[in-house]
Order: C-alpha cells, then sequence, then structure tokens
C-alpha cells in the first residue's frame, strides 16, 4: 500500500509526498505533531498538517533566517529565537563565535522534544551551554524583557492559532522595545505568490515601527510558491551595506555575494512593499 502525504497550502492547491514511513503522531496543548520520513525529502515536521521543516531544505530557511541579520550586526552577543521549537535557527545562531547567549522562546514544549528525538539534525544546538530554551508565548517573553538582545529572530508558523499575535503592530512594538540600542529583527513573512495582502501589512507595519525595514527572499522548495520572504525591522544598521567574514563557518545557501542578492526583488514583489 502507497501512503501519500498532502498539505494544502491554499484551499486549491497542495503538496504531495509519499511517505515511507510515520515516525510520529500526537496533538499537543496547541496543535498536532507529525514526523513522517518521506521519500523526496527525508523526514519532515508538520503541525496541523502544515510543513515546518524538511532534513532536505531546511538549511535554506534556516540559514536565511539566522546569518542575513546575525551578519548586519557587527558584534552580536545576546540573541533571541521566536518560535523555531526544531532548534534550526539557534543551530545557525550558535556558528557565530561572538554569541554569548541565545534564548528560545516556544510555545510548544513538545515541538522541542519531537524535534529532539526525530531531528538531531536540526535540534543539536538546543544543548548547547549558550543556549536557554524557555517554554512558553513569545509575546510574553518579548514583553518582559526590554533592551536585552541584539538581534530576535521570529521563526513562527502562519499567522493561525498562537501565532497570530506574532503578525501585530504591538508585538513589532514590543520586538523594538525587548532590542539593545542598535539592535534588528527578522520575521518569517510568508510567501509573495500566496500572502501579497498579508506581506503588504506587515511591511507597513514594521516601517511605522523601526527606522529601516528590508524584505528579502529565499528559496525553500516545500513552502508555498517556493519563494519565501522575511522582513527585517532595524533601529540602525542596514542590512544591504554589511561587510562579511565568513570564514571558518560551515554553511550550504548563505555567502555573503547571496546576502546582498537576496534583497535584490523582483517588480512584483516590490510592488507588493511599495509605499510601505
Ligand atoms: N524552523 C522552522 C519551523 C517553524 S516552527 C514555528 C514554531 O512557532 C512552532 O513550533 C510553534 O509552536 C511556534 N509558535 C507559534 N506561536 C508561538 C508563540 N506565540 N510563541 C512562541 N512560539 C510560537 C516555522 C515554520 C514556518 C512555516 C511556514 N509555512
Amino acid at each position: 500500500m502507497e501512503l501519500w502525504f498532502t498539505e494544502k497550502q491554499t484551499p486549491e492547491l497542495g503538496i504531495t509526498c509519499k511517505v515511507k514511513d510515520v515516525l510520529h503522531t500526537e496533538k499537543s496543548q496547541y496543535q498536532q505533531i507529525a514526523v513522517l520520513d518521506t521519500y523526496q525529502f527525508g523526514r519532515l515536521l508538520a503541525l496541523d498538517g502544515i510543513i515546518q521543516t524538511t532534513i532536505c531544505d531546511e538549511f535554506v530557511y534556516h540559514e536565511m533566517i539566522a546569518h542575513v541579520p546575525l551578519f548586519t550586526h557587527p558584534n552580536p552577543k545576546r540573541v533571541l529565537v521566536i518560535g523555531g521549537g526544531d532548534g534550526g535557527a539557534i543551530r545557525e545562531v550558535l556558528k557565530h563565535k561572538s554569541v554569548e547567549a541565545a534564548y528560545l522562546a516556544e510555545i510548544d514544549g513538545r515541538v522541542v522534544e519531537v524535534s529532539k528525538q526525530y531531528l538531531p539534525e536540526i535540534s543539536c544546538a538546543l544543548d548547547d551551554p549558550r543556549c536557554h530554551v524557555e517554554i512558553g508565548d513569545g509575546i510574553k517573553f518579548v514583553q518582559e524583557h526590554k533592551g536585552e538582545f541584539d538581534v530576535i529572530i521570529v521563526d513562527s508558523t502562519d499567522p493561525i492559532g498562537p501565532a497570530v499575535g506574532l503578525f501585530h503592530q504591538e508585538f513589532y512594538r514590543s520586538l523594538y522595545d525587548a532590542l539593545s540600542d542598535n539592535g534588528l529583527f527578522v520575521a518569517q513573512t510568508e510567501s509573495p505568490f500566496y500572502n501579497a495582502g498579508l506581506i503588504s501589512d506587515i511591511y507597513r507595519s514594521i516601517s511605522e515601527v523601526f527606522p529601516i525595514t528590508r524584505l528579502y527572499l529565499a528559496h525553500v522548495p516545500t513552502y508555498p510558491g517556493g519563494m519565501w520572504s522575511f522582513t527585517i525591522g532595524s533601529k540602525s544598521y542596514d542590512p544591504i551595506d554589511v561587510r562579511i567574514d565568513v570564514k571558518g563557518m560551515d554553511m550550504c545557501y548563505y555567502t555573503p555575494e547571496l546576502h546582498k542578492a537576496a534583497f535584490v526583488l523582483p517588480e512584483f514583489v516590490k510592488n507588493i512593499i511599495k509605499g510601505g
């Protein structure tokens, strides 16, 4: 018998992969968690039927969500990741020698535990002595820590359920307050093909709070549309004006040239954020 998994990326479109094995399923307090072993992408983590990460393509998203903001800040010491319970963003953050402490504020402790068990390649840095895992709502965590972080990474689920508030302007204001004087944040901001209205709203909201707002792109095969957006809000450093030294760091997607190229946008994406 053949087993197939489909994520309905929109009500009219899906991505389907042939499944070798169902490794884990459970209903946590917040969501349905599943780890599937697929033929095309290897092990895959799905939350409420939506692909969060896979062994084959996770490097694109995790390198791009972490290294673009971390190389924009000249000396990031304290970093916060909101969401990202699989640990992929933290693994990339800890490749930076300047980082003294990395906090993970993830609402669902079961995502962390399941990732440690089934996705060790991704979660491997969660036990690093510089990493501190805090289980709880990222919105509350940010409100309770003022001026503390040089970089904040919002590695959140789509704006559904507990993640809805992570896409609001009020949240961007608390990120501003939680950042140090020259701090910056990045958020994963969905698909330009399928979420244009949302991206436009997010971009406008962030630019009303931060003096510098920049959107960049990366290619994630398992996310809707393949083309994925990230948006940076920065107090002073401009991500397109940086000097980058990747010596001794092991990366598969990110390069200094690509850092700059990622901010070069197709006309239709420019139009989405125009006026923001
Ligand atoms: N590294 C890629 C994986 C993710 S997972 C996003 C995480 O955000 C989930 O584990 C979810 O439990 C957590 N989360 C959701 N809301 C909150 C909140 N309010 N506070 C803290 N954590 C939260 C991102 C995948 C992107 C998928 C794109 N389609």
